[in-house]
Formats: structure tokens, sequence, C-alpha cells
């Protein structure tokens, strides 16, 4: 009861939200609000899950879900920016993302952790991984450096946590777990941090560094696209690990 009582709270706190007008031609705007109601249902869906497993996955469901809660929440503001104004809603975006993406990460150390021993080293790399990476695409997006540097820099950072993820430490306390559904989990998990989050960089590069000026339509477009992906489909992944390793 408590939890809905919190949701119909936050849906009901940003004031702009129910003034805003949105318009059938504003496909981008339509993303937005699509993208906010599937956050909520996420949400709801991963607490309630929590359930249905047994207690060593709790935790990771409850990421999950305030991954998603926490995306609900900047969609909010997100999508009211867009509508009143046709601009990005840079600033809550990346700190939609500074909050999320290491929750994300945390993800691959609590499945792990499910089954086996993995050392915390693991989650440190990852965590400063993503704190460069989204810490020089902001400088990027906010003019506060030049566009390319600034997205050479976050791409490293990226490919350096896939290196971590594919071959160094994450990769071997999968290898010894011997559990078949954290396997599964994680390998799946790994194709969206490489294919799902390359949505990110080619938004940035179609923003910012293919001419003609900051496209601010197709870059929203394709932000919301991937935060779908990247935030339900992360958490689907692990919650159909959980059932199955639960046996149900
Ligand atoms: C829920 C939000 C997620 C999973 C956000 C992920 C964001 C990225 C993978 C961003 C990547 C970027 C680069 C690799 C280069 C610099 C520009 C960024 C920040 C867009």
């Amino acid at each position: 009861m408590k939890l809905f009582m919190l949701l119909a709270g936050t849906v009901a706190a940003p004031s702009i939200a129910f003034g805003a007008d949105l318009k059938a031609s504003d496909y981008v705007g339509v993303s937005f609000w699509l993208v906010t109601a599937a956050m909520l249902a996420a949400t709801l869906f991963f607490f309630l899950e929590r359930d249905n497993v047994s207690s060593k996955w709790k935790t990771s469901l409850t990421i999950a879900g305030l991954v998603t809660g926490i995306a609900l929440w900047h969609y909010l503001y997100m999508r009211d920016v867009w509508v009143e104004t046709g601009t990005s809603p840079i600033v809550y975006r990346y700190i939609d993302w500074l909050l999320t993406v290491p929750l994300l990460m945390v993800e691959f150390y609590l499945i792990l952790r499910a089954v086996t021993d993995v050392a915390a080293s693991l989650f440190w790399k990852l965590l400063v991984g993503s704190l460069v990476m989204l810490g020089f695409g902001y400088m990027g997006e906010a003019k506060m450096m030049a566009a390319w540097p600034a997205f050479l820099i976050g791409c490293a950072a990226w490919l350096y946590m896939i290196y971590e993820l594919y071959k160094g430490e994450g990769a071997a306390a999968r290898d010894g777990s011997g559990n078949a559904a954290v396997q599964s989990a994680y390998n799946t998990m790994m194709i969206i941090v490489v294919v799902g989050w390359a949505v990110y960089p080619l938004g940035y590069y179609l923003g910012y560094l293919s001419g003609g000026g900051v496209n601010e339509g197709s870059l929203n477009l394709v932000y919301n696209l991937a935060d779908f992906v990247n935030k339900i489909l992360f958490g689907v992944v692990i919650w159909a690990a959980a059932v199955k390793d639960s046996g149900n």
C-alpha cells in the first residue's frame, strides 16, 4: 500500500505535468509519454515480483525497480521540458543517468554474488568507468568542452567497462559460478551493454557530430527508445533469471 501511495505522489508531483499540451504531430513528445508510462508499469512489476523469487534474488529485483522508478521520476520532468520548450532536457537526463547507470552496473555484481564469490573491485571498476563516460558526455552536451574529444573519452570508458565484463573479473566469476541461469542472464545483460548502450553514442553523434547544428528531435527520440530497452529489458532479463533459479 505504501508503495502505491509513494508512486501516486510521484506522478502528481511535477506541477506543470497536467498543463502540458501534447500535439499528435510531436512524435518525440509522444515517445516521452510512452516511456514514462512504461517506466511506471515496470517499476510496479519489479517490486511486486520480489514475492515470486527466492531471497538471494530480491535485492536484484529491488535495484531493477529503483532504476525504472528513478527514470520514471525524471521522465515526468523531461517530457514536460520537451513538450513545453522543444529543447533537450540535458540536466535531468544526465542526473537520471548518473544514478541509474551505476545501479545497472551493480546488477552484474549482485547477480554474481547471489551464486558465487566475487570481489568488490569489479563494482568499483564499473563505477569509475560509468562516471568517466557520463562526466565527459555531459561536458560535451553542455558545451563545457568540445563535442568530439568528450565523445572519444566517453567511448573509451564505455569500452573499458565492456572489456571488464567480457574478459576481466566479471567474466571469471561468471565462468566459475557454475549456475546456468546466472550465466545466461550475464551474457544477455552484456549484449545489452554492448548493443543497447551503443544507441547512446549514436544519438550523441546524430545530435552533435553529424553536422548541420544540434538535432534535438532525433537526439531525444533515440535516447528515449534506448532507455526503454536498457532499463526495462535489462530488468526483465534479471527477473527471468531470478524466477528460473528460484524454481518457479
Ligand atoms: C539508463 C541509462 C543508460 C543505460 C545510459 C547509458 C548511457 C551511455 C552508454 C552513454 C554513452 C556515451 C558515450 C559512450 C560517449 C559519450 C556520450 C555518451 C555519454 C552518450
